[in-house]
């Protein structure tokens, strides 16, 4: 967990990519050297790195149960009328009600696992938001992706807090603005990290997980979302 009072600036910086440079970064010298990076995004937006939210055996056990406990399926979305396999494994866990529609697929919650559960209101506190559901992705190397979008769908609300802990491998997660081309963020997401995506995100920034074929090992990210089950199925497409 973190500690707000006892951070202060590193004195070296990780070189990044992309024109976004961190707006802040804090370290916790007087437990493990915990570091959060704070990225301002243009037009309102927010991105928050935690980069060693878990610890790495904690972080090792969760991969492993959820790899091998996880009823992962790899499911068909239809895009531009034509039908794909999605490149990855998902599975979503949520509180009753919280249906997930996109690209022709509808996805109906299973019951929260202790597990999930638990790790949600860690996940929660430090989000700053409260979650009912989450999307669990299987990238089983690095010929698995996950193509540009945002995570806008009408049942998520207007300017989401998107919360997003990964597992396992380490991969590039780009931020692109849906206008300036130039205006980008490339992040590298280790296992046991946290990312909070927050405020103006997903109206202004598309993001995605793109293929690293020289990845040979797994990577699993947690998405946790809060759905209105009120909010009528949206009937937007969603990048593969
Ligand atoms: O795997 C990731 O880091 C991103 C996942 C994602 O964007 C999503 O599930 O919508
Ligand atoms: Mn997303």
């Amino acid at each position: 967990m973190l500690h707000l009072g006892c951070f202060c600036l590193p004195s070296q910086g990780k070189e990044r990519a992309g024109s976004v440079r961190p707006a802040a970064r804090r370290r916790r010298p007087c437990d493990a050297p915990r570091v959060i990076d704070r990225y301002d995004l243009a037009d309102g937006g927010s991105v928050v790195l935690h980069d060693d939210w878990l610890d790495p055996e904690e972080a090792a056990l969760l991969f492993r149960s959820l790899r091998d406990d996880v009823p992962w399926r790899q499911d068909r979305v239809r895009i531009h009328g034509r039908e794909f396999l999605q490149p990855r494994l998902s599975a979503w866990y949520g509180d009753p009600g919280t249906v997930y529609t996109y690209s022709g697929l509808t996805l109906s919650p299973e019951p929260w696992p202790a597990l999930l559960s638990s790790l949600r209101g860690r996940v929660e506190v430090d989000a700053g938001a409260g979650f009912n559901s989450v999307l669990c992705n299987l990238y089983r190397d690095g010929k698995d992706s996950m193509g540009f979008h945002a995570d806008d769908e009408p049942e998520l609300g207007s300017n989401p807090v998107i919360a997003s802990v990964s597992l396992g491998a380490t991969r590039r997660f780009s931020l692109r603005h849906v206008k300036r081309a130039g205006d980008k963020l490339d992040l590298e997401l280790p296992g046991g990290s946290l990312l909070v995506m927050a405020g103006s995100t997903q109206h202004f920034w598309r993001h995605a997980v793109p293929k690293r074929p020289s990845v040979l090992a797994s990577r699993i990210n947690l998405t946790f979302r809060r759905i209105d089950p009120q909010k009528p199925a949206p009937a937007k497409e969603y990048a593969s």
